[in-house]
């Protein structure tokens, strides 16, 4: 049973014992009502505490269990909660650490609380797309005041314990702040509730104090629809917060169940639980278990202060971690300082970070041209020019230097790592850490596995890539390993479709009414499109048999680089950033159609969104099938994280599974009918899912 069961001193302890955050699943509920009717019915109780064991009260419902039959087996959340409020002898809820959604929901029927200082306390919800759905829009605002429930039902965020004791309109969440032990003084609290005359007070039978609900509740349906284009929960939390205004608690609970059972049925909130266990299960790689040991990394060091030399060594400072950063020139070295100070500047400005705190950071950093201040780093990552030659160089000098069980990383974004690790005597101490630019603020983290590198070294930058707040995604040895090797099929298709018809505004248009950050174009035009250009170059070399589109090379031709050059796919007045369509690359691309002797057709949205996220899907299956991926939520994080796909469509693997893979091959076979269709080489698991109707996830 996932509950334990004690007394002290005449009080019953029912400890919620269901690691690792004592999720409120059906055992652990089962447990509660037990415990409650035995404490009942025993003479020799006075009282009851209900606390939890570890490193959290309670996380709240158990969310693998949703959408399955053990979601609503009696005794549901609701019957607990009843089952509490209805016990002839005082419940109080003793809290640390954590009190989340059903948690919380579960503290909010006891007669009292009591929490240790410094416990996160929120209602979650709806970050998981749907609304608590256990009374917590009903209590919580009897308990803490309308407005500051409000805030946090429709925010999710956690507020610590503290600063919810006796405050607020409405005597404040919890009844007592222990200061020493707090089940010692949880037990000791029960007692004394047991003197006082029953029945005992209950959070629903508070009244809710505003002077003007009506006009805060339509004044935060406005905001709230506002901010949650896409996402249907938070409206729906201030309609169930609502109802419990204007119709009362009985009726605002049956309102509050309903709002939740329809929420949870939906694809966004389907996509933001995958994205909630998708982060979680990309630190775990199949074949390194947990256990394994990791090596210690306390000096960490950069080699290249650039772009994303210098964006890679704030992720360290951030986290405390002191860096040396080498170079070979003194004022590539200062421009890089400069350009660090400059972005911890902004944040000073912006409030984001006290004066006080970078020079705090600034003071982890040093600087060196000689390679011999390497010697005593723990990890050292490359960050210089993106060419096999000058990372043979950097690699074979490291090899010279790092001390042993030191980690080399590349920062390489399509370099092959084995190739990197052969260069040195230690290839099982040699991995890619593929960060996105801007390396500081990118989450995304591409751990780039190479044949020989050792399990530790795995579970390690694992670690160290959880201490920079990165979501870590390991992938095989492959070209593009899993992001760029699927964004390459998708500006194929991007470009194709420019020949056969559409033109940039357009294509960029479609795919961000479907819910990318930016289209395909307007993305080139900022990264640079003589980055794009120089890979097309190479590929042209490596795989002559495979067709491209010629047309970006003419746009680079005419040294339409993009916002760096003032003029790309789009124009841009000087000094600015909105991209204007240009008359000139539309007529450029329409001369180019006919000298490739293709009939331009009208292409529709719903078309160019298909191949363009299909084409990703396509490729994506294809990883899974070589294992470059261990698992699809892993390519999920990868574009949610790193290319801007829309968080309430889960991904490209998800939204596939949304979609039906079924009708996604029968697309796929048909874009292979049309021209340019030989890039649409369905990937056999594709085939193979949509015949028998399995999913990805
Ligand atoms: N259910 C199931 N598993 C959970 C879980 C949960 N609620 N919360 C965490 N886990 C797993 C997680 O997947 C990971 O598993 C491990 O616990 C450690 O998590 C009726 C319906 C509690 C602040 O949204 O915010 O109540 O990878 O790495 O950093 O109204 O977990 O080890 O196998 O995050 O210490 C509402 C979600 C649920 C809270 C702890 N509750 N959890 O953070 O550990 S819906 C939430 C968190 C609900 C009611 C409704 C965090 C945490 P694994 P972790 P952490």
């Amino acid at each position: 049973m996932a509950v334990d069961y004690t007394t002290r001193d005449g009080v019953a302890v029912i400890t919620l014992n269901n690691p690792p955050v004592n999720g409120l699943g059906h055992s652990t509920r089962t447990g509660i009502v037990e415990g409650l009717g035995r404490a009942n019915s025993d003479p020799a109780v006075s009282a009851i505490v209900i606390t939890g064991a570890g490193k959290a009260f309670s996380g709240g419902a158990d969310i693998t269990e949703f959408n399955t039959p053990k979601a609503t087996q009696e005794p549901t959340l609701h019957t607990v909660i009843k089952e509490v409020e209805k016990s002839a002898k005082p419940v109080v809820a003793a809290i640390h650490s954590v009190a989340m959604g059903g948690g919380l929901e579960l503290a909010l029927g006891a007669h009292y609380r009591i929490a240790a200082p410094g416990a996160q306390i929120a209602l979650p919800e709806v970050k998981l797309g749907i609304l608590p759905g256990a009374g917590g829009t009903q209590r919580l605002p009897r308990a803490i005041g309308l407005e500051a429930a409000l805030n946090m039902i429709v925010t999710g965020a956690p507020v610590l314990s503290e600063k919810l004791a006796n405050s607020g309109p409405n005597a404040g969440l919890f009844d007592a702040m222990a200061q020493g032990d707090l089940l010692d003084e949880a037990v000791a609290f029960a007692r004394k509730a047991a003197d006082k005359q029953s029945p005992h007070p209950l959070v629903r039978n508070r009244k809710i104090e505003h002077p003007n609900a009506e006009g805060f509740l339509q004044f935060s349906r406005n905001t709230v629809a506002a901010m949650s284009k896409h996402y249907p929960a938070p409206l729906k939390c201030v309609d169930a917060i609502a109802a419990g205004v204007k119709q009362g608690f009985e009726k605002g609970l049956v309102f509050e169940r309903e709002c939740f059972l329809e929420l949870v049925q939906t694809p966004e909130s389907r996509a933001l639980r995958h994205a909630f266990f998708g982060e979680r299960a990309a630190s775990k790689i199949p074949d390194v278990p947990s256990s394994t040991p990791t090596r210690e990394i306390q000096k960490v060091a950069v080699i290249g202060a650039g772009t994303m030399g210098g964006g890679i060594t704030m992720n360290f400072l951030n986290a405390g971690v002191p860096v040396t950063l080498l170079e070979t020139k003194q004022e590539a070295l200062d421009r890089g300082l400069a350009t660090i100070r400059k972005n911890y500047e902004a944040q000073v400005k912006k409030g984001k970070l006290t004066a006080e705190k970078l020079e705090a950071r600034m003071a982890l950093l040093r600087t060196t041209l000689s390679w011999d201040d390497l010697k005593e780093a723990d990890l050292i990552i490359e960050a210089v020019f993106e060419e096999l030659g000058v990372k043979e160089q950097v690699f074979k000098r490291l090899d010279e230097v790092a001390k042993p069980g030191a980690i080399l990383a590349s920062n390489t974004s399509t370099l092959d790592v084995d190739k990197i690790a052969a260069f040195t005597k230690r290839p099982q101490d040699v991995v890619g850490l593929h960060f996105f630019s801007p390396a500081n603020v990118m989450k995304l983290l591409e751990v780039v596995r190479g044949k020989d590198t050792a399990k530790d070294v795995l579970a390690t930058v694992m670690q160290i890539a959880k201490q920079i707040r990165k979501t870590a995604v390991v992938s095989g040895v492959c070209d593009g390993f899993i992001g760029n090797r699927m964004i390459e099929q998708y500006v194929r298709q991007a470009l194709y479709m420019l020949e056969e018809g559409a033109l940039p505004a357009q294509v960029d248009r479609a795919i961000e009414k479907f819910g990318f950050a930016m289209g395909p174009f307007r993305m080139s035009d900022l990264a640079g499109n003589d980055i794009g250009w120089a890979i097309r170059k190479r590929r042209y070399q490596e795989k002559p048999d495979i067709k491209y589109s010629k047309v970006a090379d003419r746009l680079c031709e005419l040294g339409r680089f993009g916002q760096k050059t003032g003029a790309g796919w789009y124009d841009y007045k000087a000094g600015e950033r909105n991209a204007l369509p240009s008359k000139l690359v539309d007529d450029m691309i329409v001369a180019y159609s006919k000298e490739v002797g293709v009939e331009r057709r009208k292409i529709s949205d719903e078309e160019i969104v298909e191949r363009l996220v299909y084409a990703l899907v396509n490729e994506g299956a294809k990883i899974l099938e070589e294992g470059i991926a261990s698992k699809a939520s892993d390519i999920d994080m990868v574009y949610l994280t790193g290319y801007g796909f829309p968080l309430w469509r889960g991904g490209p693997m998800l939204y596939a599974d949304t979609v039906g893979l079924y009708n996604v091959a029968r697309a796929i076979r048909r874009y292979a009918q049309q021209p340019n269709g030989d890039a649409w080489q369905i990937a056999s698991s594709v085939a193979d899912l949509a015949g028998n109707g399995g999913t990805f996830n």
